[in-house]
Formats: structure tokens, C-alpha cells, sequence
């Protein structure tokens, strides 16, 4: 029977505030595998933070920025086995570095080359989709698949808070249920949709509620702690692999950039509460963590960083010395010959 466990109606959280809220630790996670994560969330976020540069300097289009993103898509992303696959939205543009990616193929999504629509069964990344949840039932439907021809892969789809209005969410909720599809439906709820806010979006008291009308279990964490959606998607893909089918994971955080490069926040966002909210960013609030433990260290901090902004360095050369796109590749494949 589907529930929200009562404790879990409130945020999940691993990391404490070195204060009054203690730390608590995530089975299985050793020193290495911290320093893992640790790693994978800062080069998303100098991915994320040259993007906005090389925008500014008209070397990508317009991008849609994650900061303070990082920990809900490292934290799923290394929940789930090698083999399992994964479906983003244009939040989770960069998802693909985690699996080894090169940097240029996602820049070259962001430069409308066409070295940006990667082969999916290369990484087990299915190709960015923008239109609002249209993926879901794409993921939902995989997964199911894979488990009629006998497969053990599972599914783990990315989608906003906005994206829970769409019918076609419902559909793909519903389905997933209803087939006990192997995967997992994870809701980057960081309450807005470009302009509108999550009070204008929905009357449900926590989006995680919506989970038991589609009667499929749901977790709340703290979007901004990466053990804490490690822990909740390790168990939701658990869950998925042993034939119980989906899990609902709304991982709340706070949009503290513009929705794109497109955007201007200012026009409806209060700069206070941003503000507040960048103070409390993921990366800043594990690395504390880290170090509240010992086992993060200047030298491996300055490492990681130097790593990632060499990568992004090398990154943006290789996109760019690639040859200009053969304009026909437009029409090919859009009409039958
Ligand atoms: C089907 C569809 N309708 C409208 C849009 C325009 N649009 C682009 S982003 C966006 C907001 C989505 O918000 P949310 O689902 O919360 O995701 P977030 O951008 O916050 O990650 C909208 C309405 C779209 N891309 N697709
Ligand atoms: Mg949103």
C-alpha cells in the first residue's frame, strides 16, 4: 500500500549544520567514495559557472543554468548502477560528465552542433529533452521494457516542479504505477518554473503527496544534500530492482539563478531570499561536512577544482576547432525522401 512514512513528510537529511542538527553518515560510502562525490559536484559546478561565461563571451547559446543543482544530480546519478539509464531535462544538460562524457560534446549541445546529440546507448543518457515532461513516459516505457525482455536495467527521470502540471506527467506517473515499471520519477522541486512560483503551481501541500494518488511510495529530501538523495534514490532503485516498481523522490532546493541566460529573475524573485539561499548552497555545505570529518582536504580541494576548470578549458577549444555542420543536416531525417 502506498504511504508517505510520516517521518519522511518532512526533508530527509544526511548533512548536519555543525550545530544543533547533527551529522549523520550513508551506508556503504566510504572516504573514497565521498571524495568521489566531492569531486563530481565540483565539476558540475565549474561546468555550470564557465558556461555562464562562455555565454557572455557568445560562445554557447542561451544555457540553462544549475547552480545549486549539483548535489541532487550527482547524489541520483551515482545512486543507480553503471547499466541503469537515465532521462534529463536541459537542468541536467551536463548529466553526461558523470559517465564520462567529454565536456565538448555537452558544450556542443549548448552551440546547436550537432556533436551535442550524442548516441544514448553509449552513456545510458537518453538525449536532453526541453519540452516540459514529455520524457517521463519516455523513461517510464523504457524501463518497463527492459524489464518485459527480461533486463535488469532500471530508469531514473529528472523533471521540475513545474513539470508535475503536465498531463503528460500524469500519464507517465500513472503508467509507472500501474505496470510497476523499474524506475525512478526524481523531481528537481526548486519552486519555481521560470516565473511562477510553487504556490501558483499546485494545492498540494508537498509535491511528494501527489505519489500516493498514483499509489507509488514517496521521499522528500533536501534537494541540497547530496547524501541525503544518494541515500533516498540508492533505496528507490532498490526497490525498482527487486520488481516493486516506482518511487516518487522530491528533492526540494531553491533556483537561486536565473532560469536561463534568457532570463531576468528580477522582475519577480525577492533578492533577499536568494541571497539567503546561496549562502546555504550545496557544494559549500558538503565540503563543511567533508572537513567536519577529515577527510577533505585544501590540497584535494584545489585539486579537484584545477581538474575541472582544465577540463572545461580543453573543453571549449575542442568544441570550437570542430568543423561547421553541413546545413543540410537540418531537413535530413526531418522528411521522407
Ligand atoms: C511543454 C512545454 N511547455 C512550456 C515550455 C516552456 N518552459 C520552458 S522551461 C519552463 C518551466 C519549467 O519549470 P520546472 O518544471 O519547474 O523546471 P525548472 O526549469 O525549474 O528546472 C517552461 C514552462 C516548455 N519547454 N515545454
Ligand atoms: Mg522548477
Amino acid at each position: 500500500m502506498a504511504q508517505v512514512a510520516p517521518a519522511e513528510r518532512d526533508m530527509r537529511r544526511v548533512i548536519g549544520d555543525g550545530d544543533a542538527l547533527p551529522d549523520r553518515e550513508v551506508d556503504g560510502l566510504g572516504d573514497h567514495e565521498l571524495l568521489g562525490l566531492y569531486r563530481d559536484m565540483v565539476l558540475l559546478r565549474t561546468y555550470d559557472e564557465r558556461s555562464l561565461v562562455y555565454h557572455r563571451q557568445g560562445r554557447i547559446g542561451t544555457y540553462a543554468i544549475f547552480w545549486g543543482h549539483e548535489a541532487m544530480q550527482v547524489g541520483a546519478t551515482r545512486a543507480l548502477a553503471a547499466d541503469d539509464w537515465i532521462f534529463p531535462s536541459y537542468r541536467e544538460s551536463a548529466i553526461g560528465l558523470l559517465r564520462g562524457m567529454p565536456v565538448e560534446t555537452v558544450l556542443s549541445w549548448w552551440r546547436g552542433h550537432p556533436v551535442g546529440w550524442w548516441d544514448p546507448r553509449e552513456y545510458r543518457i537518453a538525449s536532453i529533452t526541453v519540452p516540459i515532461a514529455t520524457h517521463v513516459p519516455h523513461a517510464v516505457g523504457f524501463a518497463w521494457g527492459k524489464r518485459l525482455q527480461g533486463e535488469g536495467e532500471c530508469a531514473l527521470a529528472f523533471f521540475g516542479d513545474g513539470a508535475t502540471s503536465e498531463g503528460v506527467f500524469h500519464e507517465g506517473a500513472n503508467f509507472a504505477a500501474v505496470m510497476r515499471a523499474p524506475v525512478v520519477l526524481l523531481c528537481n522541486n526548486n519552486q519555481w518554473a521560470i516565473s511562477t512560483p510553487l504556490s501558483a503551481q499546485t494545492r498540494a501541500g508537498a509535491l511528494v503527496d501527489k505519489s500516493q494518488g498514483y499509489g507509488m511510495p514517496g521521499v522528500r529530501v533536501d534537494g541540497g544534500d547530496v547524501l541525503a538523495v544518494y541515500e533516498a534514490t540508492s533505496e528507490a532503485i532498490a526497490r525498482a530492482r527487486a520488481g516493486e516498481g516506482p518511487t516518487f523522490v522530491e528533492a526540494v532546493t531553491y533556483r537561486c539563478a536565473p532560469h536561463a541566460t534568457a532570463d531576468d529573475p528580477s522582475a519577480y524573485i525577492d533578492p533577499a531570499r536568494v541571497e539567503l539561499e546561496r549562502e546555504n548552497e550545496c557544494l559549500g555545505r558538503y565540503e563543511r561536512y567533508l572537513r567536519r570529518l577529515g577527510v577533505l582536504t585544501d590540497e584535494i580541494a584545489e585539486e579537484a577544482r584545477a581538474a575541472a576548470l582544465e577540463a572545461m578549458r580543453a573543453g571549449i577549444i575542442a568544441a570550437e576547432a570542430l568543423p561547421e555542420p553541413d546545413p543540410e543536416l537540418v531537413t535530413r531525417n526531418a522528411y521522407a525522401e
